[in-house]
């Protein structure tokens, strides 16, 4: 007799299809896992409600599938009175009528308990789950048992002459991070983890502006004058911005709870350096002009690239710029550079229509992204400066008013 398995009810709308595990034609069971699934926090494995033979497999990976769908047709070969009688009991046990929303690890029989993280990290390195030992809270499979799984097997393997290697997938490998990368890391990881990161996105007209600097750099004549970039005008308004709205140039003292305002502008720029990044700061902002910025980024830039900058080339920024715009992509989220409490992301301009009141016109349009430290800075606040910023860089005559 055909057994039609369907999706239990976990609890979850939907769950996506992350691993099958049987082919048509294979003997199953009762109770072997049949298909993988994940939901928002949590993997299981759908156990058949019945031995048999799989007949036909309805779903694919990467479906996402709801309760009661039906996955797969068995041919039975047991009495068919149990039939009726396990499909009812796996369908009514608690495995199925738990809510996972909190917790990743699901109880019952044959399932594994272990994150969507650590199932996907055991495909990776073709680890059977089922052979690993739990070690995590309620039987879960934790990061730590897959890697002393990997030591043990390892160890077996050199004992034996045999490599590793040899049996995992090809595209295994481990990539040792310089310590560039584990400084510039473990900063990272911290200011993410403590600061109240808020963003804020904008986008600006900066047609005006870029045939302006068409113009400009078309005129230049002598080699020792730099042709002039938009990040540099973004610099130059940056620093009226902050002049106007100081508490985006200050720090938050954790300890005296104080909010300190900074008395010079001095704003980082991040550079792309093979595989890292330098944070060198062009000090005193507003006090310099539009050529003199110019050349000071083209020598910061220069020396990040020479691996030749000095302690004070990167110390003391106020605010940071992250420019990704001559390389692609839409927005994206900055990271604080603390102590700093805000940093401006900004992604590449490109033509779109603009309505004039009468007609669509293409306008050159520049994406930003202002992260900020919520603690210190509202977010009416923060729409003020970036909606400051944008008039500025849409018109910059403003900067003479
Ligand atoms: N939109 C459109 N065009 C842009 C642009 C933007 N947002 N930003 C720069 N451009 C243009 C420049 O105007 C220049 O145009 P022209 O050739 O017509 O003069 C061209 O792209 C090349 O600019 P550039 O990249 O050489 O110079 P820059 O001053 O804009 O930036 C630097 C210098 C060092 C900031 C940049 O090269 C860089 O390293 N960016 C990466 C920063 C980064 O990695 N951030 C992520 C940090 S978190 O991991």
């Amino acid at each position: 007799m055909d057994i039609e398995v369907k999706m239990p009810d976990v609890g979850l709308e939907k769950v996506e299809v992350i691993e099958i595990l049987v082919k048509i034609g294979e003997k199953v069971k009762f109770e072997q896992g049949l298909i993988t699934v994940e939901g928002e926090k949590a993997s299981m494995e759908v156990p058949s409600p019945q031995s048999g033979i799989v007949k036909h497999i309805f779903i694919k990976i990467g479906d996402k599938i709801r309760t009661s769908s039906i996955l797969m047709i068995l041919k039975g070969n047991e009495i068919h009175d149990n039939i009726e009688k396990n499909t009812e009991n796996i369908l009514n046990s608690n495995i199925f009528n738990k809510n996972i929303k909190n917790d990743s690890a699901i109880t019952g029989v044959n399932l594994i308990h272990a994150t969507p993280f650590v199932r996907r990290l055991a495909r990776n390195l073709n680890i059977d789950l089922h052979n690993i030992k739990p070690t995590g809270p309620k039987n879960r499979i934790l990061k730590e048992d897959l890697e002393l799984y990997l030591k043990k097997f390892k160890n077996v393997s050199q004992n034996n002459k045999f490599n590793l290697d040899q049996v995992q997938n090809t595209q295994f490998k481990q990539i040792e991070l310089s310590n560039l990368q584990k400084i510039i890391g473990s900063n990272l990881q911290k200011n993410w983890k403590n600061i109240p990161h808020v963003t804020q996105f904008e986008e600006v007209n900066i047609t005006i502006l870029e045939k302006f600097r068409k113009k400009y750099n078309s005129q230049i004549n002598d080699e020792k004058t730099s042709k002039v970039t938009i990040l540099v005008f973004i610099l130059k308004v940056v620093s009226y911005a902050l002049q106007k709205f100081p508490i985006f140039n200050s720090s938050l003292c954790n300890e005296s709870k104080k909010i300190i305002l900074k008395k010079d502008i001095n704003i980082g720029v991040a550079v792309d350096v093979q595989d890292s990044l330098f944070v060198p700061v062009l000090k005193n902002v507003n006090k310099k002009n539009i050529s003199e910025l110019s050349s000071e980024l083209n020598s910061l830039v220069k020396k990040s690239n020479e691996k030749k900058l000095k302690k004070s080339d990167i110390s003391e920024g106020s605010f940071t710029i992250s420019n990704l715009g001559s390389i692609g992509g839409s927005w994206f989220s900055p990271i604080i550079n603390a102590p700093e409490v805000a940093i401006l992301g900004v992604s590449k301009a490109t033509i779109k229509p603009f309505w004039n009141g009468e007609k669509f016109i293409p306008v050159l349009m520049l994406p930003l992204s202002l992260s900020y430290d919520h603690r210190v800075i509202n977010g009416a606040y923060a729409a003020r400066f970036i909606t400051f910023i944008n008039k500025l860089l849409s018109d910059m005559h403003f900067l003479l008013m």
